[in-house]
């Protein structure tokens, strides 16, 4: 009885205090290898549920982690004990969520006219109405294409921004294969209307597209950016249903062909780095595979994330460089200050194993073991003030200096046929 008293006061107290009861967001620092295992081990503790939004690997990155509000002392007390040191990144990560939602409301209620607008998140569906006007409103530049079905039947449309000519070389740009990476969705739509309302008058993208085509994917796992519109902010993965388990979905950036199953994914079907039951198990990402084997002549395979504010290029998979590592570096160098020369954005350069972590089964090592040499990875906004919940206001900025990256290495790409 005494126990139970203690505890409902306990309670209660964490009530009075505290006005939340839903999930925060600690940055952690580990100052050692040794720091690093014990947060390695932390990630092992199913029962606490944890959601590593960035992983352990170095001692010089950060560790963010959402933390239930029920293994919060958990998790405080485990990292007091190894003397690891953590702030709070967000208090109340339900607050931020609200607001968003807020925000998208209010502007759903605002919007009089039918202008799209590129400075709101939306829909599935209100991306997928955006894509067919971004086609009329330029019928000889852009046009749509269904490249495959998702694991519940939504299509999966492709913009092509063509001059002509047939089966032209080309640059494959996708985003949100990572649901939960909104930011990514959004820059990627303002990117199609930037390329076609930039043609025939920017040089640059005037020349590029008249010798190559660009085929961009907005919403490379629409499932799962459904869901996190409508049951959980915080979803990664597709929503596949695995046989044996009862937990659902594959991540889809864990899933490709290249070192699949190896070091930085996760045999576990709850965990949220699942590679899946063999490689090109998500339709999703079998799609995109028969796409760009089909079409033969991609030159460049640039994939948009969120977030850490990162270029990367192969490999994840294993820690040796790249054949064209030179190249991929001073390109992946050239573009990323272009980027930072519009609002200073830092943003960090290497191949994926050194700059973060091992990841096998990830999409640029498969496009460049296939052949495709132009393969980069964008770690978009920001380092973690609001991670994966980047405020609406960022999505122009971020779009407007991705851009800069984007072209230079696009240009790069069309300057360097082979
Ligand atoms: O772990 C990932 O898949 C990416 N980070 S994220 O926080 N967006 O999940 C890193 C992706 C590196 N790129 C590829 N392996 N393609
Ligand atoms: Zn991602």
């Amino acid at each position: 009885m005494r126990l139970i008293l203690f505890f409902s006061a306990l309670l209660g107290a964490a009530w009075c205090l505290e006005t939340f009861v839903g999930d925060q967001v600690l940055r952690v620092k580990a100052s050692s290898e040794e720091q690093i295992s014990k947060l390695q081990l932390l990630e092992t503790l199913e029962h606490l549920q944890l959601d590593f939004w960035l992983r352990p690997s170095n001692p010089a990155l950060p560790v963010d982690i959402r933390v239930p509000f029920a293994s919060l002392q958990a998790v405080k007390v485990f990292l007091e004990s190894h003397h690891i040191e953590y702030s709070i990144l967000l208090k109340d990560l339900q607050v931020v969520i609200d607001q968003e939602r807020q925000e998208m409301v209010s502007n759903q209620r605002e919007r009089g006219s039918n202008d799209f607008n590129y400075a709101a998140y939306h829909s599935l569906e209100e991306i997928y109405t955006a894509l067919d006007n971004l086609a009329a409103e330029y019928p000889s530049l852009v046009s749509k294409q269904k490249i495959g079905e998702s694991y519940e039947k939504r299509p999966m449309y492709i913009l092509k921004f063509s001059t002509g000519g047939t089966n032209r070389p080309a640059i494959w740009l996708d985003a949100g294969i990572h649901a939960r990476e909104w930011i990514t969705q959004a820059t990627a739509l303002w990117t199609a209307k930037k390329i076609a309302s930039e043609y025939g008058n920017d040089p640059s993208v005037t020349s590029l597209l008249n010798t190559m085509d660009i085929f961009l994917l907005v919403a490379t796992n629409p499932d799962g950016y459904a869901f996190s519109h409508t049951n959980n902010r915080m979803w990664r993965k597709t929503r596949s249903k695995i046989s044996g388990s009862i937990c659902i979905g594959v991540d889809p950036n864990r899933n490709w062909d290249a070192g699949f199953g190896g070091p930085g994914a996760s045999t576990n079907p709850c965990s949220d780095s699942y590679h899946g039951p063999r490689a090109n198990s998500e339709v999703e990402v079998q799609s995109v595979v028969d796409f760009i084997k089909s079409h033969g002549k991609i030159k460049a395979f640039l994939t948009i994330h969120s977030y850490s504010q990162l270029l990367l290029y192969p490999f994840g998979y294993k820690c040796t460089n790249p054949a064209d590592y030179k190249e991929l570096d001073a390109v992946g160098n050239a573009a990323a200050s272009a980027l930072t020369s519009l609002y200073g954005t830092k943003y960090t350069v290497g191949p994926i194993c050194s700059t973060i972590y091992q990841a096998s089964g990830g999409s640029i090592d498969w496009s460049y073991d296939y052949g495709i040499k132009y393969s980069f990875a964008f770690e978009l906004r920001d380092t973690g003030r609001y991670g994966f919940l980047l405020p609406a206001s960022q999505i122009i900025p971020t779009a407007e200096e991705t851009w800069l990256g984007l072209m230079k290495i696009m240009e790069h790409v069309k300057d360097h046929p082979y």
